[in-house]
């Protein structure tokens, strides 16, 4: 296993639309345990594989609190099937848009089908942050970061500070 690097924003790979995983290999294993290590090192709840450079539908995730035993979620090529009609905001954050934070209106509970780490199917509803951190996660997975929905003022104000931040930790 591997601590991979997250990319940030405005880095043009996040904008990629990743591909569908044909069969699920060791290969794909191996790039979920590195992308678990890498996400619980960050620390985030979640990561797509598009954020370590590698555009293919593959998310990790974990929701468990600190007070909690770890609970591991790998999820390949996720699907929604249904979103109910009620939206509630969420403040969400981004490892690709470190230190930025903003509320998002989102479907409360989606029905999603996925493979799992064993390629078994699992199809069910997401609520609460799970339902939340599943549908940042996907859009990932098109290209979008959640900073697409905000103004344009905060968009270019949140990359602005994302590259002063990376400028900053370059100086030392
Ligand atoms: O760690 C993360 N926290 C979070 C908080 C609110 C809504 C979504 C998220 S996902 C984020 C990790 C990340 O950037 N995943 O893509
Ligand atoms: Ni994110």
């Amino acid at each position: 296993m591997a601590i991979r690097k997250i990319l940030t924003v405005p880095n043009p790979i996040l904008k990629q639309v990743s591909k569908p995983v044909k069969t699920v290999t060791d290969d794909t294993r191996a790039l979920m345990d590195d992308m678990l290590e890498t996400m619980y090192n960050a620390p985030g709840i979640g990561l797509a594989a598009v954020q370590i450079g590698v555009p293919l539908n593959v998310i990790v995730m974990d929701l468990a609190r600190e007070d909690e035993d770890p609970q591991p979620r790998y999820f390949i090529n996720p699907e929604i099937l249904e979103s109910v009609d009620d939206t509630k905001p969420y403040q969400e954050g981004c490892l690709s848009v470190p230190d930025v934070y903003d509320d998002v209106e989102r479907p409360e509970r989606v029905k999603l089908t996925y493979l799992d780490y064993n390629g078994e199917r699992i199809t069910e509803w997401a609520e609460g942050l799970y339902a939340v951190c599943i549908q940042h996660e996907m859009d990932h997975l098109k290209g979008i970061v959640f900073i697409d929905y905000l103004s344009r003022l905060k968009r270019a104000r949140a990359v602005k500070k994302v590259l002063k931040g990376d400028k900053l930790r370059a100086a030392g």
